[in-house]
């Protein structure tokens, strides 16, 4: 397996790139810069040799066979486990339960967990910059049980309105489902406060860190949240595998999300009991490669240094954000003071989707649409931003390549 390239106080840019084979390409004749991370992020050579290794030398189903391959494959997949524990700061390994990504996360806590227990008039709260995958379980919800979804505002700067958050909160909020960090705009929220207060009413609190993963650190022990969702092809990990994280004693209470091999104690005709937490959730064989890729990303995250890789990011940004300013008509959508990873904009005359396609042209990818946020989009009376969204392998160099291509599509549309 490759050595991570850098340690903490020493990010060398450079040589983190070498990790990342992927990069190394042209495109229409151009070197490849890839600012669409927030859609997903590249894979650095230790998470795809760690995928490789299992199904080279180890593949085989978890917690059934006695014999070493699977033994070797479980102690890996729950190996994997315990990274993401320790990545989030929880409390045991138990608490950690793996899904497809952060949309199954959300879906398992709505119907596992909030259903059961929610009657016609009590209230959910999401906020309006939500990914649809943290807005639409709650509708499906609403409708099957009577239940009311109430929508924290959010202000011109792209902040929520917290003021307006206060006022939501009530004796029927059973439950509020926030974004950490906006897809759309990059605010990071302020979720403590965001918890606080929703415990202070009696409601429970979900976080979508789908966002907030790969650029922060997260410690959901801090944060006071009730659960915590994100997704593996986020964080230099594989698609198809994610994590649900939760407090262990509401895992212990919720209901079973599907039934299936893996997640029962013991099945007649008259009775199943389940087994234990976390494996009352994952019915079925899990995706035990993705899991292992997912430990191996965190290994390299880990030896890159987190804080690190936030600083780099963080420079990123404030970088690009003064940069685009160069580009007449251009608008960014998201001004909060807290950013994390994502600059939205808008240029004046051109379409976000024709923006996109003259980048791609210049071997520049970004993301241009509604970013799977449409009442954000309407909240703020456009059909479309082009965002660009930074990983840990992007430099300065490639933010320049960025308003260049911006600038080039300006001159196009200015002939
Ligand atoms: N956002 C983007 O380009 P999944 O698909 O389950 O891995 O993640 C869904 C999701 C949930 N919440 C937030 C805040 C997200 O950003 C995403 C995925 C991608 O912005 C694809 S639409």
């Amino acid at each position: 397996m490759s050595q991570p390239a850098t340690r903490l106080n020493s990010f060398d840019v450079t040589r983190v790139r070498e990790d990342f084979p992927i990069l190394h390409q042209t495109v229409h004749g151009h070197p490849l810069v890839y600012l669409d991370n927030g859609a997903t992020s590249h894979k650095p050579r230790a998470v795809i040799d760690a995928v490789s290794h299992y199904y080279s030398a180890d593949n085989s189903n978890v917690h059934r066979g006695v014999h070493a391959l699977s033994e070797r494959a479980t102690v890996a997949y729950e190996g994997a486990r315990g990274k993401v524990a320790r990545l989030v700061n929880a409390g045991s390994s138990r608490e950690v339960v793996f899904v497809r990504g952060t949309t199954e996360a959300i879906n398992l806590v709505a119907a596992s967990h909030v259903r059961p227990r929610i009657t016609e008039g009590d209230e959910i709260v999401v906020s309006h910059m939500e990914h649809h995958s943290n807005i639409v379980p709650w509708q499906l919800l609403c409708k099957a049980t009577g239940a009311r979804l109430r929508v924290i505002p959010v202000t011109d700067a792209g902040e929520l309105d917290m003021d307006a958050y206060a006022d939501l909160l009530g004796p029927r909020t059973r439950f509020v489902s926030v974004v950490h960090v906006s897809n759309a705009l990059g605010t990071i929220n302020p979720v403590r406060r965001i918890v606080e207060m929703a415990h202070a009413v009696g409601a429970q609190v979900m976080l979508d860190g789908a966002q907030a993963a790969p650029h922060l650190t997260v410690d959901v022990q801090a944060i006071g949240c009730d659960f915590y969702a994100f997704s593996g092809h986020k964080i230099y990990g594989p698609t198809g595998i994610g994590v649900l994280w939760a407090r262990p004693e509401l895992l212990s209470g919720m209901e079973p999300y599907q039934g299936g091999g893996e997640m029962i104690r013991a099945v007649s005709f008259e009775e199943t009991t389940y087994a234990e937490v976390p494996h009352k959730f994952e019915a079925g064989t899990p995706n035990i490669a993705g899991a292992i890729g997912l430990g191996a990303a965190i290994d390299y995250l880990d030896a890159l240094g987190l804080e690190a890789v936030a600083a780099h990011e963080d420079d990123l940004l404030r970088y690009a954000t003064e940069a685009v300013s160069q580009v007449p008509g251009l608008r960014i959508h998201g001004n909060a003071r807290d950013k994390a990873g994502i600059l939205s904009f808008v240029v004046d005359g051109i379409h976000a989707h024709d923006i996109g396609t003259i980048l791609d042209r210049r071997g520049v990818a970004v993301r241009a649409g509604h970013h799977c946020a449409m009442p954000l989009m309407q909240r703020f009376s456009v059909a479309a931003t082009a965002r660009a969204s930074f990983a840990l392998y992007n430099t300065r160099e490639e933010v320049d390549a960025l308003v260049g291509a911006l600038l080039h599509a300006r001159e196009l549309f200015d002939r």
